[in-house]
């Protein structure tokens, strides 16, 4: 099993944050972005998207982090990173969708540009708009994690992997961040997986 992605990406760093949960070993090939592999052949015909990440598992080509993420949870059932039950699944999988709706785009337009982008060509009002959806979306989770330690069953799951990536640059996103949603950011980023695939920057 081979996956192709880039220490500095958020959605890569999902799945290796599952595979080191899971202990599963694969091949992991960095994708030569500065250079722009990515936009090129041979990448682009596993990938022709051209974004990282991308998991190749015998004649099985997988992009999209969600789905990469749900195919080695199906084959890698242990340790389990979704509730045994359907209606946990049903609620993992609702998150996961919520994350990439509610949050990444949003976030990605902010750590995107505090990282890669020189600070003199930074869309300042689509950031502010992203930051307002952003706290828009903590509300919800800080109700949503009231008297609780993970978003869904009271156990760490691919919904709250999700998230981490994201998390670990809270401090560039400008917004206000409510108690529990703080705690459970906490909480994720601690686990050694998370420290583990710490982006150098
Ligand atoms: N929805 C995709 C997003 C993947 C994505 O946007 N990856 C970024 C790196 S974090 C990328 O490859 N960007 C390069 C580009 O778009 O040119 C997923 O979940 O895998």
């Amino acid at each position: 099993m081979k996956l192709y992605q880039h220490p500095f990406s958020t959605f890569s760093r999902r799945v290796r944050i599952a595979l080191l949960e899971k202990k599963i070993d694969a091949e992991v090939v960095e994708v030569d972005m500065p250079a722009r592999a990515h936009r090129a052949e041979p990448y682009l015909s596993l990938n022709p998207y051209g974004r990282v990440p991308t998991l190749v598992d015998d004649d099985l080509v997988l992009y999209e982090s969600t789905a990469i993420l749900e195919y080695l949870e199906a084959k890698y059932p242990q340790p389990p990173l979704v509730p045994a039950d359907i209606k946990g699944r049903a609620l993992v999988s609702m998150k996961m969708k919520v994350c990439d709706l509610q949050m990444t785009r949003q976030a990605g337009v902010i750590i995107f540009a505090k990282r890669f982008v020189p600070e003199t060509s930074w869309r300042r009002e689509e950031m502010a708009k992203a930051s307002k959806e952003i706290d828009r979306h903590f509300a919800v989770l800080d109700r949503e994690l009231a008297g609780k330690e993970y978003l869904v069953a009271g156990r760490y799951t691919l919904a709250d992997v999700c998230y981490v990536p994201f998390l670990e640059f809270l401090p560039l996103l400008e917004v206000d961040v409510p108690a529990n949603v703080r705690s459970w950011s906490e909480r994720l980023l601690s686990r050694p997986s998370s420290v583990a695939t710490k982006p150098a920057r």
